[in-house]
């Protein structure tokens, strides 16, 4: 296998594109979902279990592996991939989104972000640079560069201000991150749900010259459609040849919608954290486990599937393993969820490869719409 980073599409479907992503630690075929595996574990799944489901790369992140147990730490134990015994591809997301979210008393300035961090209190300083050193130190596969997003709705010039400050940390990003054909790093549009700012960053970016283009700033506090709009114009700036990554979405119905405007790859908490509130993701959509009709419900929660938890336990065991708060319950409802993202992905993949996607959205979507019957 080549050890430099390609990306190559193999397949078009509308706009819709099937895809692999290749590295020296393995392929990443896209539309990928990438299981998050915030602080150096894909909580409550083995890695193997993760592998299985077909999950071909995983996201870790700075702001926690920063915080705990330290990048300095991490490299000299050989790096993120012997750490967490993933060997595959890892993408590893910059910080600035988990700064905002998580941590307290947080400074933003031209240089970076001070904060307070959310474990002891510590004070911390993240500059585009620094990030990009701490993902080098991580192993990361896939670099993410610094940048601002701001919560939705905002006004068009906070908007404005925090992607012109993400674009200037994305040239000092790339600046520190060199040329390293094993690895990739990506920029980060922003822009709120302007156009005209979103073709901005698309364009600014392009200028910069990156590995791979995001979309963030989307899926924090807008309705489905507005997300959608914002693909609709943004996505279509972006360039054929490189991977688009669009940042923390999303329900399974965000994902294929996304595919169907040109997105190649996803991240998102949902399927892990759903799956420790008792929730579970399946071809009939959503179901909560907690619900007293599952209490003598002998039957599994998807006969057909070729996932063991989904198809070898009653729904009436997962019902009391999750009333009981057993560890089990978050154990199979997470390698549920993670397994349903993956097929879905493989589904979405073979139906791009056949010319056959809008079929398959409309198939799936009845299903879902049917609801657990
Ligand atoms: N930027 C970064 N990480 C992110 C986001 C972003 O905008 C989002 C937005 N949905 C999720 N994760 N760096």
């Amino acid at each position: 296998m080549s050890l430099a980073y390609a990306f190559d599409v193999k397949a078009r479907d509308g706009k819709a594109r099937l895809g692999e992503i290749t590295f020296a630690r393995g392929a990443v075929r896209t539309p990928a979902f990438m299981p998050v595996g915030t602080a150096g574990t894909v909580k409550a799944m083995f890695p193997e279990t993760v592998r299985q489901t077909g999950a071909d790369i995983v996201l870790g992140n700075t702001y926690h592996l920063m915080l705990r147990p330290g990048a300095e730490r991490v490299a000299e134990l050989g790096g993120l991939h012997r750490f967490m015994n993933w060997p595959r591809p890892i993408l590893t997301d910059s910080g600035g989104f988990q700064v905002m979210s998580l941590s307290s008393l947080r400074e933003l300035t031209e240089d970076g972000v001070t904060f307070r961090s959310h474990l002891d209190g510590s004070e911390h300083h993240l500059t585009p640079e620094r990030s990009v050193e701490i993902q080098r130190l991580l192993g990361a596969d896939i670099t993410m560069q610094l940048d601002e997003c701001v919560a939705l709705p905002c006004p068009d010039e906070e908007a404005e201000r925090a992607m012109l400050l993400s674009r200037r940390w994305a040239e000092r990003s790339k600046a520190a991150f060199g040329s390293d054909p094993a690895r990739a790093l990506f920029g980060i549009v922003q822009g709120g749900t302007v156009e005209a700012l979103r073709v901005r960053s698309a364009e600014g970016l392009q200028d910069i010259g990156f590995d791979g283009y995001a979309v963030g700033g989307l899926a924090v506090g807008e309705p489905q459609d507005v997300m959608l709009a914002t693909l609709d114009v943004t996505v279509p700036v972006l360039p054929e040849d490189r991977p688009r990554y669009l940042m923390g979405v999303g329900t399974p119905e965000d994902m294929l919608l996304s595919v169907m405007r040109g997105i190649d790859m996803f991240d998102c908490v949902m399927p892990t954290r759903a799956g420790r509130h008792g929730q579970a993701y399946t071809r009939f959509g959503r179901i909560n486990l907690r619900n007293a009709r599952h209490a003598a419900d002998p039957r599994p929660l998807d006969a057909e599937s070729d996932c063991p938890a989904a198809r070898d336990y009653s729904r009436a065991y997962l019902h009391h393993l999750v009333k009981a708060g057993e560890i089990l319950g978050a154990m199979l409802l997470t390698w549920i969820n993670v397994h349903y993202y993956q097929s879905l992905m493989a589904g979405i993949r073979q139906a791009i490869g056949e010319g056959r996607l809008p079929d398959f959205a409309a198939q799936t979507q009845a299903e879902w719409a049917r609801g657990d019957i």
